[in-house]
């Protein structure tokens, strides 16, 4: 295939940034369609880039016969139709996480590929494609830690949009380290607790903020998150994996240390996840785009979503009932 062309369903925060680094920063890939319920954001969004055209409706980009790869970064709530209809079109997709928002559904979406019998998918969780995890996860590989027992994650937001709920603390927060749990450890994840401490006096009434969440693995390994959405302070990302023989750390914004007029000393810490990480991003469209010329994914797939969207439903659970709950995942067909 010559140039992959591409349509971005959704323009919002990511699906605009996705939409500028397809036609700016991707090679071998270039954006033609445009479809977002905002028509308006979405004409606004196009016009910068000559030659992407506006539809209103995201199916129409997806029947569109000039469209040969597709982008969703849509409301996760219409993910599971729009990645289904891809697939009847045998398109690839890069689909922003969650897979779908139910584990029933994300695992419809793992049969209906398998039963193209070819990869199609690739799920957005662009921190495997971090250059600081993906050395955590060759250190481990290296055997130079001994085995990994436990890993520390914290996750802290300066802020989070007003509807926010203690529930998407879970979906679209602390997703991302259930698949950096199963990238760095290689399992699953089979039970999540959650504890919810004194909240924040400074968080939306209502809001679990901070929370704690312990992740079980098959093999008796232990992961916890503290989780924390409302700092006001900056994005930190921080994960420690202890092992047998030895600890490693990434996320420590370890740039430029800078000496400034009021007598401190110290380094920036990025604002938020699109600057934190946008070298992941990048990495992971580049990778996604050039496997998709090659009819394959190289990345994070329908399982990895799936099983993704099930432990966050368990979580959801256990926030709800405060038990320790465990994680329903169906098996894995080859
Ligand atoms: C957001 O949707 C993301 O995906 C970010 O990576 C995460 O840090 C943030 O908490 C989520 O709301």
């Amino acid at each position: 295939m010559q140039e992959l062309r591409v349509a971005v369903l959704g323009v919002g925060l990511m699906g605009a940034d996705h939409l500028r680094r397809l036609a700016a920063r991707t090679s071998g890939a270039r954006p033609v369609v445009v479809a977002d319920a905002f028509a308006d954001r979405a004409r606004e969004v196009a016009g910068e880039l000559p030659g992407v055209r506006v539809v209103e409706d995201p199916f129409d980009a997806i029947a569109d016969p000039e469209v040969d790869a597709v982008v969703i970064a849509t409301p996760g709530a219409t993910h599971e139709e729009l990645v289904l209809a891809c697939l009847e079109r045998e398109l690839p997709v890069l689909c922003e996480k969650p897979l779908t928002t139910e584990a029933d559904t994300s695992l419809a979406v793992v049969r209906a590929e398998q039963a193209l019998g070819r990869p199609l998918v690739q799920v957005g969780f662009m921190r495997r494609f971090d250059p600081e995890y993906a050395s955590l996860r060759e250190l481990i590989a290296s055997g130079d830690l001994g085995r990994p027992l436990l890993v520390h994650c914290a996750h802290r937001n300066p802020a989070v949009p007003a509807h926010f709920t203690s529930e998407m603390m879970i979906t679209d927060s602390v997703v991302h380290e259930v698949d950096v749990a199963r990238f760095l450890l290689g399992e699953e994840v089979t039970a999540v607790t959650v504890l919810t401490p004194a909240a924040s006096r400074d968080a939306p009434a209502g809001l679990a903020d901070p929370m704690v969440v312990l992740f079980e693995t098959g093999s008796g390994r232990l992961v916890d998150v503290e989780l924390f959405v409302t700092t006001g302070v900056a994005y930190e990302v921080r994960t420690e994996v202890v092992g047998e023989r030895g600890t490693a750390m990434i996320g420590l914004d370890t740039g430029v240390v800078r000496s400034s007029g009021d007598g401190r000393r110290g380094q920036v810490i990025t604002p938020g996840f699109r600057e934190r990480f946008a070298q992941a991003y990048d990495i992971e469209v580049q990778r996604w785009a050039d496997a998709a010329r090659r009819g394959t994914v190289d990345g994070p797939g329908t399982w990895d979503g799936y099983a993704a969207t099930a432990v966050c439903t368990a979580g959801v659970e256990a926030l709800r009932t405060g038990r320790r709950t465990e994680v329903r995942l169906a098996p894995r067909e080859a």
